[in-house]
């Protein structure tokens, strides 16, 4: 098994976290020491991650390879043991992905001077799309007032997606209210699993650099 990622890529840290969450090793090559046919062999969409599985199967969407590896490990699962657990981590995880997660990714393509010249950015349009991830702050406020994780009393997917998502927007001044008081206890407590080390590579090419670094 070999999975392709870039280590400054959110969706291929994502898995990284996962992986670190559950103690499972695998392979991990960075496409950037591919060349590009080697890359396109690797992920047809040429996009990180990519999971080879060894059994002709290569499987392209972050989700999906963590919901591939969790089957494959032990319990507990980070996507929940019974029915009732499953259901409230897919619910969390998909709010996360499309309130927080998604959200913060599109205001990094239209805000960030990384991505000038590479895409047609739109600033005010992201900074407005922002707004979506208020009614999942006021949500997560209390779920985490009542639960110590978004889905209920052990860590799960739904909170990885959720901490990088949050954690982004942020790292930018994009959150458009404050985290209150059981978000900021939750973020606190993410921040300092070891699995988030993954995060730093991550955060530190948005970080302003002093003068004196830049290039
Ligand atoms: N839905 C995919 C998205 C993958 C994705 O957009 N990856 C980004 C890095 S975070 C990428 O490879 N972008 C390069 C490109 O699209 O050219 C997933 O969840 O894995």
């Amino acid at each position: 098994m070999r999975l392709y990622i870039r280590p400054e890529a959110p969706n291929a840290v994502k898995v990284l976290v996962f992986l670190a969450e559950r103690g499972i090793e695998v392979e991990t090559v960075d496409v950037a020491t591919l060349s590009d046919e080697a890359f396109a062999r690797a992920s047809p969409l040429r996009q990180v991650p990519a999971l080879d599985t060894g059994t002709g199967l290569t499987i392209t969407e972050s989700l999906t390879i963590c919901q591939y590896l969790d089957a494959l490990a032990d319990r507990p699962s980070l996507f929940g043991d019974t029915v009732e657990a499953r259901t409230r981590v897919a619910m969390w995880e998909r709010r996360a992905e499309l309130m927080l997660f998604d959200v913060c990714i599109e205001y990094g393509h239209h805000t960030q001077p990384i991505f000038a010249g590479r895409l047609a950015q739109f600033p005010d349009w992201a900074k407005a799309h922002a707004a979506k991830a208020a009614p999942m702050l006021a949500l997560m406020e209390t779920q985490l007032g009542a639960e110590p994780f978004l889905a209920g009393p052990s860590f799960s997917m739904a909170d990885i997606t959720a901490f990088l998502g949050i954690g982004g927007l942020a790292l930018w001044g994009a959150l458009p209210a404050p985290p209150g008081p059981a978000v900021a206890r939750w973020m606190a407590e993410l921040g300092a699993r070891p699995s988030m080390a993954p995060l730093q590579a991550l955060a530190d090419q948005f970080r302003p650099r002093p003068a004196h670094e830049a290039g």
